[in-house]
């Protein structure tokens, strides 16, 4: 059994984003710049939001953080995607996710021009993720490409079971897979909640991705000896025995799993910081688009 290492996968791929900022700096071009807009006051989004914006720091991006109140109105936030938009300086943002319950997410993602949304959920990047054409994908979804890529784990013709059907995990994960490219090729399942007979379904995996939104859901008796397990849970778990007061855990049951796998994603330390990673390069991505 091997652990992927998504934190050091991570590290690499941001040396190489970091050494073509120093290159595009030498050739007098500017830096990328990430915006990324955060309304309310969730702990784990404030979280997430800091961690891009420091990770632009690390790799020569520049960065600009949003912070709006929980009361912000619907048609404010409109107005400030426009100016986002509009603002030639920016080359790509994020609108940090979940919204508050009185804001259409929706609304909000279709307001982003397709050319800089670098989280890749506009309806532009989803149609041409789904027919092939090189676009900006979800950041979670690509990472996990990446880590299969790097470990250079076999796709094609494998039974790839997903489980989750988000529209930011799941269901994008379980169109790349499906594609005629390296990693895809395979056969995909898309389990979720109405799914029946999930244990057996999930027995038949090659590989198998979990984003159930359930700490330790996957156990030892779903998995099939040798599959490949890549777990996209994370769950705050309270952890006195922690300076921050909890520990984190993801979808599958790691201790127990891991004997069954070849390879298998830890959490923390797994596909985590590659959803930071491919974010990044979105934006360089973006960026150089730009310039055409
Ligand atoms: C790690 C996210 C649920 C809902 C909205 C590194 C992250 C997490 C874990 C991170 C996530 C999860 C992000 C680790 C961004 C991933 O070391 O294991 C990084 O920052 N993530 C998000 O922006 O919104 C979410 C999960």
């Amino acid at each position: 059994m091997k652990i992927i290492d998504g934190k050091a996968v991570a590290e690499s791929i941001k040396s190489e984003i970091a050494q073509k900022v120093a290159q595009r700096i030498k050739q007098g071009k500017k830096k990328p710049h990430l915006a990324a807009v955060l309304v309310g006051n969730d702990g784990a989004s404030e979280t997430y939001v800091k961690s891009k914006v420091k990770n632009c720091e690390k790799v020569g991006f520049d960065s600009t953080l949003l912070h709006f109140e929980e009361s912000i109105s619907e048609e404010e936030l409109l107005k400030e995607i426009k100016k986002l938009n509009n603002n030639s300086a920016i080359n790509g943002f994020i609108v940090q996710l979940p919204l508050p319950k009185h804001i259409d997410e929706q609304k909000i993602i279709q307001a982003i021009l397709p050319e800089k949304d670098v989280d890749g959920f506009h309806p532009v990047n989803v149609g041409k993720m789904v027919l092939e054409i090189p676009s900006l994908l979800p950041a979670t979804p690509y990472g996990i490409t990446l880590l299969l890529k790097h470990y250079n784990i076999p796709t094609e013709g494998k039974n790839c079971v997903v489980i989750g059907r988000s529209h930011i995990v799941g269901t994008p994960m379980s169109i790349l897979m499906s594609r005629n490219t390296y990693p895809g090729n395979a056969t995909v399942t898309l389990a979720h909640s109405r799914t029946k007979n999930l244990k057996e379904i999930c027995r038949q995996a090659d590989i198998l991705i979990a984003a159930v939104g359930k700490a330790k859901l996957i156990t030892e008796d779903m998995i099939k000896d040798g599959a490949v397990v890549i777990d996209v849970g994370i769950h705050r778990i309270k952890d006195d025995s922690k300076k921050s007061g909890y520990r984190l855990v993801g979808d599958v049951d790691f201790e127990n799993v891991a004997q069954k796998c070849s390879y298998i994603t830890p959490v923390p330390g797994g596909v985590g910081p590659m959803t930071i990673t491919a974010l990044l390069q979105n934006t360089l991505t973006a960026c150089e688009m730009q310039e055409k």
